[in-house]
């Protein structure tokens, strides 16, 4: 696959890289990274987000501008790149503009059960991140092309997709990896690290401290819940997307297997997280009502009301601890 994409790749002059919505550090640190080394290449690239980047990932952006997704700049790409998603309708309004469009749509992703829609794909679901995938396509091009802001880029999204380093995903690899984008980069852990985790404000800690108060534990105290409200982000002058990161706290609590973050959206319904650190298959809970993600980290919308939504969304995480427990007891 990385081959394919390397032999193929010099056939086009204008690459439009896109990164999914809501987006996060391992899809903008690919993206950046991708569109520097194609640059590199003497291949022209535009990066593509429709929505706003996370301030703390902002810095990324003196790198490589990314643009709105305007139809007409869609359309002077002659191949369209689609990183750290593997469906067309996470890539916002892309998806109703490259209905019935002919040119060519390639992605790079670590997410299970890709679309059929793509002409070339960088599909590894085991891998750690995105990131760690565009690092091995460079370097099966040439590691040396790989400068500091593209060893940033890169290191930010594994860091961040892989809770520093923590998660299950992460492999001998993928740490020997980050060792090597420390030594191209040429800089230190704390440089990044700093920037991307060390940006909470006082209101955000308020709001934390409100989601605390709604912790509640089900299942033998084996699944645990969060949740936010419209309300809460009023009393503290903060919004959705300053609730990153609130989702570790439920799972810390010792016997937790999973948990659930609900952000109440009142009239438009809840979006839910859910996490797993063990066995329990989030992908497979997500997916039963309508969303999906990884083994250890999923997403969902449920139209709420917020009580409904928990006993919902708990009784499948339930079902599966009952099923893996039968299971275990045979
Ligand atoms: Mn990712």
């Amino acid at each position: 696959m990385y081959k394919e994409f390397l032999s193929n790749i010099q056939n086009y002059s204008h690459v439009g890289v896109l990164s999914h919505e809501r987006p996060d550090g391992d899809c903008i640190g690919a993206q950046i990274a991708l569109c520097l080394w194609l640059e590199k290449k003497g291949i022209k690239t535009t990066a593509f987000n429709d929505d706003d980047i996370p301030e703390n990932l902002q810095w990324l952006l003196n790198y490589t501008p990314v643009q709105k997704q305007k139809h007409h700049k869609l359309d002077d790409c002659d191949l369209l790149i689609l990183v750290d998603g593997n469906s067309v309708h996470r890539f916002g309004s892309f998806d109703e503009w490259f209905e019935g469009k002919s040119v060519p749509l390639w992605m790079i992703d670590h997410h299970p059960d890709p679309e059929d829609v793509f002409d070339l794909m960088i599909s590894v679901p085991e891998i750690s991140s995105t990131c760690e995938l565009v690092y091995n396509l460079i370097s099966k091009d040439n590691a040396d092309l790989i400068d500091q802001k593209m060893a940033k880029a890169l290191y930010t999204g594994i860091i961040t997709d892989t809770g520093s380093l923590q998660f299950e995903s992460v492999t001998p690899q993928t740490v020997k990896v980050t060792a090597d984008l420390l030594r191209r980069g040429d800089f230190r852990p704390n440089e990044v690290i700093e920037i991307i985790y060390s940006n909470k404000t006082l209101p955000q800690l308020k709001l934390l401290s409100k989601a605390l108060q709604t912790i509640r534990l089900y299942k033998n105290n084996q699944i645990a819940v969060i949740s936010v409200n419209e309300e809460m982000l009023k009393e503290t002058g903060t919004s959705y997307s300053e609730t990153e990161g609130f989702v570790s706290y439920p799972l810390s609590i010792s016997g937790v297997k999973a948990a659930i973050f609900l952000k109440d959206f009142f009239d438009e319904g809840i979006r839910i997280s859910l996490r797993s650190r063990s066995d329990i298959d989030v992908n497979v809970w997500a997916r039963e009502i309508g969303g999906g993600g990884h083994k250890k980290a999923a997403g969902a919308w449920h139209r709420g009301p917020l009580e409904q939504a928990i006993k919902d969304v708990v009784a499948i995480g339930a079902k599966q601890i009952d099923e893996r427990k039968a299971n275990s007891d045979i």
